[in-house]
């Protein structure tokens, strides 16, 4: 059942899942540590449960305290919104052993994809184009003939790892043994694991990813693309809907093949299946079993709330579209705003003394910040999303440079003015960037 929703969540996402319940009438719940207890969607919440202080470990990764929570207000069903506890199969587990529903993917789908061997594997099975590499984790003693049959330069990376976590590049035999050495034990020391694999080094890949919904029973639908290719150190900053890169035609074929691999494998819930795209050419690297970031240039350009099939799903009552139903309309731009310095990314808590989100049509502000707000130094620094749509990405970039001019968030720093420089960027304009596009461009253009 789904008659009450827990968003084991904090910040602008938790605002953001809580329009979605109330725009379907389901009441919702709030947690949040001491830190948190003036954050607005504790008071948009129709209860608030004070679940620890402020450390993570002790409140939004609490499982016992979220499903206490649970048990004291009868909420019968859990979002994780992103990070946190979203891709933690063990919590799926323990919500389903108590009745609750988990807002989610199975406790299984989310283990296969949580190893990166396994999601790899799964995925070449369900007949997605994936990285040339190694059949599995690659011993020491291997290391040489795996990388020889593969070709040089091969990219090293962590079974357990993802999100660029313990990759390490090898350019060359000479580099091999110690590129094995280091990857290992720094997965060893991030994640408990040592075992690495190894892929095919692209060497000025895009980041494309797919979103699909799946609603566990066989049917699923893909929603086109986002480009990511714009991350420093791993860390998303700008994501696009559509790519600059891609046409009509492959945005539809990668879509479909992404759809029925969701068939096939029965998947329940929103994914992402994340691609690096070179010449022409899609490779499969990761798929994220949660609802993502930068999922609003996703809704923007389809029409469709994605929080609201999420629950549906959840809820049984299956899919609200099918494919043939799902329309591209336009462009999206989502711009992350972090409480951080704009070239150098030192986070910048503090209290936000004047807070004025911009408006107008084609503008969406996902943000819990307002004047007044203290920015806890706990969590991450992101303290809402810019999303801007037009019925062209030329639209889109005249609407996004109005919009970035317009928004005042005083008081902190913040990555606005990076972004005032990009929308203003000749290679941005053209579209004509990859994923070392970013750290290159900030090397070159220090404060
Ligand atoms: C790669 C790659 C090049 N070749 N795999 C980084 C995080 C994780 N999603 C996988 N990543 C990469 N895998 C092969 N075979 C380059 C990256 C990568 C990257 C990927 C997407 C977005 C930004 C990135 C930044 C650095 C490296």
């Amino acid at each position: 059942m789904v008659s009450k929703i827990l968003i084991a969540n904090r910040g602008e996402i938790a605002l953001r899942v809580l329009r979605a319940c109330k725009e379907l009438g389901i009441p919702t719940v709030a947690v949040h540590s001491t830190a948190d207890a003036d954050a607005m969607h504790v008071r948009l919440a129709d209860e608030s449960v004070c679940i620890g202080p402020p450390p993570s470990r002790e409140s939004y990764l609490n499982i016992h305290q979220i499903v206490a929570a649970c048990e004291i207000t009868g909420a019968d069903a859990v979002h994780p919104g992103y990070g946190f506890l979203s891709e933690n199969a063990k919590f799926a587990d323990i919500l389903d052993a108590h009745g609750i529903t988990f807002i989610g993917p199975t406790a299984d789908h989310i283990r296969i994809m949580g190893d990166k061997i396994t999601a790899k594997k799964t995925a070449q099975e369900l007949g997605i184009p994936v990285v040339p590499g190694s059949d599995g984790e690659v011993k020491p003693e291997q290391a040489l003939e795996v990388a020889r049959k593969i070709g040089f330069p091969v990219l090293i990376k962590a079974t357990a790892g993802g999100g660029g976590r313990g990759m390490k590049v090898a350019k060359s035999e000479a580099d091999l043994d110690e590129a094995i050495s280091t990857a290992r034990a720094e997965a060893a020391a991030a994640f408990g694991n040592d075992a690495v694999y190894m892929e095919k080094y692209l060497g000025k890949p895009r980041h494309i990813e797919i979103q699909v919904v799946g609603d566990g029973e066989g049917n699923a639908v893909h929603l086109g693309e986002r480009d990511c290719s714009l991350q420093r150190r791993h860390q998303k900053v700008w994501e696009e809907a559509n790519s600059p890169a891609l046409n009509v035609e492959q945005r539809m074929k990668i879509g479909q093949i992404c759809a029925d691999a969701m068939k096939k494998l029965k998947y329940r819930g929103a994914g992402t299946i994340e691609f690096l795209y070179e010449n022409g050419e899609f490779y499969f690297i990761e798929m994220n079993t949660r609802l993502q970031v930068e999922h609003p240039i996703t809704e923007a350009i389809t029409g469709i709330d994605l929080v609201h099939e999420q629950i549906r799903v959840a809820s049984g009552r299956g899919l609200s579209v099918t494919q043939d139903e799902i329309t591209f309309s336009g462009h999206a731009i989502e711009c992350r705003i972090n409480a951080e310095d704009p070239r150098t990314f030192v986070p910048s808590p503090g209290t936000i003394t004047h807070f004025h989100a911009p408006g107008g049509l084609g503008v969406r502000v996902d943000s819990g910040a307002y004047a007044g707000y203290k920015i806890p130094p706990y969590y991450d620094s992101l303290i809402g999303k810019l999303i801007v749509h037009g019925r062209t990405r030329v639209e889109c970039m005249m609407r996004l440079r109005r919009v970035l001019d317009e928004f005042v968030v005083d008081g902190i720093k913040t990555t606005l003015p990076l972004f005032r420089d990009l929308v203003s960027n000749q290679d941005i304009a053209n579209g004509d960037y990859d994923i070392h596009w970013l750290e290159h461009y900030l090397a070159e253009n220090p404060a």
